[in-house]
């Protein structure tokens, strides 16, 4: 036997790998996964074996294969919601099977589902930066809603780094339903975090800057640039951010960086990293020190502790300043109450992970190859025992050896952490590139059989990863099973594109325990850069099939007044302005013809009357920058001037019938005199 017929080898060893390969005939109970007849005949293992030789596959090769291919109609398992990166969506992707699903337009215009083209319009508009329309958006932190620790598969919140914005998506349309411009400040990273119970959604700045937008000299940096982190208050049954129950925390202008909220034991408190506490302002060209060598002088940066509840209460106790209208607890009353604490952490940090259990938080930072964890208990007693010195702006810095509780040695540039259900963690390490995994200590140190705080074993990955995210990986009980390695670089690994390369997210099964962690699946992600993602077990989301009532206005998630019914579709002229009432079914709009007046205001109220699964009709009209997307049940106002007079054929654009083509009609614009 030749040593490349190892597929035959294996089987009659009597591997399991291959089910039923002892009796390939049409017996359906042993021909296959399933049991279904094979369409190779009686010889389904032979063709496998075939294509394995042809295409130089190894057995490894195969097993990924099977792990990560989805059947048609046969669903995945789990939803990762990754975010788009500088390209302003988000991606929706199944696993374990790395199929996109859909892209969210969050930031970013979205033709294919109409997305600031009439439906969104106002979304957009609502994310104006200075009376600016600001359509991208850099999102790097998507984050579900939670309840009591756990995804509840309700919504998902998603920061726009370049502008200090937040965007509202619901999960039950996959839809943007709010973007909120924070008032105060130009630049975040440190969000989207939410509390256990989604009450508080997190958003951290990043550079400072004056509060406000306010002009000051770069020399003024330490009196005037601040930091700061925002409370946004999450109304659940509004499905909004409510902006007036919100506010936001002056802090020092370290550069905060990420945040994470508290859980169970640490419930009621928040945890962010910073760097550049060195207060570096730059100017290499005139002499000093660039940003990237002055902002890692120091050994230590400081690791952020806020009292969220204590600052809630003083919040509604209305203890605030207000900057542009908007109340802002000071540095100095955050000092006066005990809400704001340090604690050194080495060097150029990025990222904070609380662990499931809430007891500890876990930094690493880039320039040290370890991942510091810090005990809540341990941190608690030292703000008891007021076992701290101030820093230059009067916050209290706790002693670090008093609130440490391990530091594991992982490897080069450690950046996030992740956590599994076998108490292990796991820190991505941009430089080597890899990621690690541990043991943690505590009541999770007892699911595996490492000892506590030890390294545990790596993979390799292609190459230069940023985030990781596993199954479930951010709740109080994460599922493990499968982690997504985002990396950055992806040199070899796709046939070439041009200069701009796709980012690779690498799928990393983790079922097992030791240092097994084996690459399956590369997944070239060909827009944007996704930064973070969170993974949800998929039979948590329960999306609409169609929406729920014709009429239906997803902006609002509820029914139009004035929407265009079924036999009442008409045009009315009132002076200059026309309302159309249309809809659409398949195969024709009615009205087909419309016709109005050079300089007319046109009102266009349209509405997919269809009831049926995936019945989805477009409004594309050209020379209008417009198309809608009209999912069954949806009705939309478009609103425009018919400046330009002409014959604009509108259609359907999308392909929803047999007489889809004909599924058009005609838009008139009469010159004047
Ligand atoms: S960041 Cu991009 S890899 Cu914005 Cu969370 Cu770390
Ligand atoms: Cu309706 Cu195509």
């Amino acid at each position: 036997m030749k040593a490349k017929r190892w597929i035959f080898g294996a089987c009659l060893m009597g591997s399991s790998l291959l089910v039923g390969c002892g009796n390939t005939g049409g017996d359906d109970s042993s021909s296959g996964a399933g049991g279904a007849t094979s369409a190779y005949g009686d010889a389904p293992y032979e063709a496998l074996q075939t294509v394995a030789e042809e295409r130089n596959l190894t057995p490894d090769d195969l097993v990924a294969a099977a792990k990560t291919f989805m059947p048609s109609g046969r669903h995945d398992e789990y939803m990762m919601f990754a975010s788009g990166g500088h390209g302003g969506q988000m991606i929706v992707i199944g696993v374990p099977s790395m199929r996109i699903l859909k892209i969210i337009g969050v930031f970013t215009p979205e033709p294919w589902q109409g997305y600031g083209y009439g439906v969104g319009q106002d979304i957009l508009a609502s994310g104006k930066v200075n009376g600016k329309d600001i359509l991208w958006g850099d999102t790097h932190h998507p984050a579900l809603s939670e309840t009591a620790g756990d995804y509840d598969g309700q919504f998902v919140f998603i920061n726009d780094k370049a502008n200090a914005r937040i965007a509202v998506i619901d999960l039950r349309d996959f839809e943007t339903k709010q973007i909120v411009k924070n008032p105060i400040s130009l630049s975040d990273h440190g969000g989207t975090m939410v509390t256990p119970n989604t009450d508080y959604i997190i958003e951290g700045g990043q550079y400072g800057h004056p509060l406000g937008w306010d002009y000051a000299p770069m020399d003024e940096y330490v009196e005037k640039y601040r930091g700061m982190v925002t409370i946004w208050k999450f109304d659940r049954k509004a499905g909004r951010i409510d902006e007036s129950q919100s506010f936001a925390l002056e802090l020092p202008p370290y550069w905060q960086d990420l945040f994470d909220a508290g859980k169970l034991v640490s419930e009621g408190w928040i945890f962010g990293n910073s760097f550049n506490t060195e207060l570096a302002t730059g100017g290499v060209e005139s002499g000093a020190p660039p940003f990237e060598a002055g902002a890692s002088q120091r050994d230590n940066d400081y690791m952020h502790v806020i009292n969220l509840d204590k600052a809630v209460e003083l919040f509604k106790a209305g203890r605030v300043d207000l900057i542009k209208d908007f109340p802002v607890l000071s540095l100095d009353t955050l000092i006066e109450e005990g809400v704001l604490y340090f604690i050194p952490e080495p060097k150029s940090p990025h990222g904070i992970d609380v662990t499931p259990d809430g007891a500890f938080m876990v930094v690493s930072g880039k320039l040290d190859p370890h991942v510091t964890v810090y005990s809540f208990d341990k941190i608690m007693a030292t703000i008891a025992a007021k076992n701290w010195e101030p820093d230059q702006f009067g916050v209290p810095v706790l002693d670090f050896d008093s609130c440490v509780e391990a530091q594991i040695e992982v490897g080069l540039g450690p950046l996030h952490t992740q956590f599994d259900n076998l108490g292990y963690a796991y820190t991505s390490l941009f430089l080597e590139p890899s990621v690690a995994r541990w043991s943690l200590g505590g009541e999770a140190g007892t699911k595996n059989p490492e000892a506590d705080w030890t390294m545990v074993g790596k993979v390799p990955v292609q190459y230069n990863v940023g985030h990781i995210a596993v199954a479930e990986g951010d709740t109080v009980s994460p599922d493990g099973k499968y982690l997504v390695s985002m990396n950055k670089w992806a040199i070899d690994r796709f046939a070439p594109v041009g200069p701009l390369l796709p980012q690779n997210f690498q799928l990393v099964d983790i079922a097992e325990t030791g240092d097994t962690m084996r690459v399956i699946y590369d997944m070239p992600i060909g827009m944007g850069e996704p930064h973070y993602a969170q993974i949800i077990k998929a039979d948590k989301l329960k999306p609409w099939d169609v929406y729920p009532e014709v009429g239906w206005n997803p902006e609002t998630q509820s029914v139009r007044l004035d929407y265009a019914r079924q036999g009442k579709e008409r045009i009315e002229r009132n002076g200059t302005t026309v309302d159309i009432y249309m809809t659409a079914v398949r195969s024709h709009f009615t009205p087909e013809h419309v016709e109005v007046n050079e300089g007319d205001l046109v009102r266009w109220h349209i509405t997919n009357v269809e009831r049926a699964y995936d019945a989805t009709h477009g409004l594309a009209i050209p020379g209008y920058n417009t198309n809608l997307s009209l999912e069954p049940g949806e009705a939309q106002t478009l609103e425009f001037v018919a400046d330009k007079p002409g014959v604009y054929p509108f259609y359907c654009s999308e392909f929803c019938s047999a007489l889809h083509l004909e599924m058009m009609g005609y838009f008139l614009v009469k010159p004047a005199e």
